[in-house]
């Protein structure tokens, strides 16, 4: 009801390639909201802490192996696991940056190329979640990624997975509810520069939230 949409926070979800920028900019938006008066907590997926998190870093460790499937759901899993607790914080006003959500679940999944697990398929167990105010892709190329210190030893820290996930990254901007909560900002330019980008998207929000209602993913 009205007066629930007017005291709740906003949900802003950062998403991007590897090396990004993401966790920074959360780190930035979180000192800026906070400096208005804003209540703030942030949250990262994957959740390493949980138990599911913990198996979820094992394969992203290469130390355990799982199928395509299988890792996809446990990734799931792991944002099912906060669920309840990203909706009571945002009834409770709290404004929640989340770095990653389910766009990465759905892109590096279909990023693999298996013919069984289509983007679709990956989209469907996030189903009910709860769906963010807005989500603020940054784009940056493999290229310029790797000129930020060079991937690491992590399950997708390839050239050719990274080069995959961003182009249905992209693709995502013209898909049913996603293409009017995501907006892509381009992650090439100074920590500065990007972190005004951003802002003059999050301010919408703060605004819109006053009158919005908190939603659930659909179909
Ligand atoms: N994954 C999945 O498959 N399914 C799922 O459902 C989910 C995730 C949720 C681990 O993610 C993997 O899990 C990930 C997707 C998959 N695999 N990949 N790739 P993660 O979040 O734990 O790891 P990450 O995304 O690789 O984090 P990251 O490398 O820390 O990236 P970041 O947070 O975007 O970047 P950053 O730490 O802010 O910055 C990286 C460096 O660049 C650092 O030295 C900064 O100082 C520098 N930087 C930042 N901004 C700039 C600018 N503007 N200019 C120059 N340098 C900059």
């Amino acid at each position: 009801n009205a007066s629930n949409a007017a005291s709740r926070g906003a949900f802003i979800v950062m998403e991007g390639m590897d090396r990004a920028g993401k966790t920074t900019q959360v780190g930035k938006l979180r000192h800026t909201l906070e400096e208005q008066g804003h209540k703030v907590k942030t949250i990262r997926f994957p959740d390493r802490t949980t138990p599911m998190g913990t198996m979820i870093d094992g394969y992203l460790q290469s130390k355990t192996e799982m199928a395509d499937h299988a890792i996809h759901l446990l990734f799931s899993a792991n944002r099912w696991e906060k669920a309840a607790w990203i909706k009571e914080q945002i009834s409770q006003g709290y404004m929640i940056l989340c770095d990653r959500y389910y766009y990465s679940g759905m892109v590096y999944s279909a990023a693999k190329k298996n013919p069984a697990l289509s983007l679709e398929w990956a989209r469907t167990p996030d189903v009910g979640l709860p769906r963010p105010d807005r989500v603020i892709f940054l784009d940056l190329n493999a290229a310029e990624a790797e000129k930020r210190g060079g991937y690491g030893e992590e399950k997708y820290e390839k050239r050719e997975m990274q080069e995959n996930a961003r182009e249905l990254f992209l693709g995502l901007a013209g898909r049913g509810e996603e293409s009017s909560d995501m907006v892509v900002i381009d992650a090439g330019h100074s920590v500065e520069q990007v972190a005004s980008a951003i802002w003059d998207e999050v301010m919408k929000v703060v605004k819109a939230v006053e009158t919005v209602p908190r939603r659930e993913l659909s179909v």
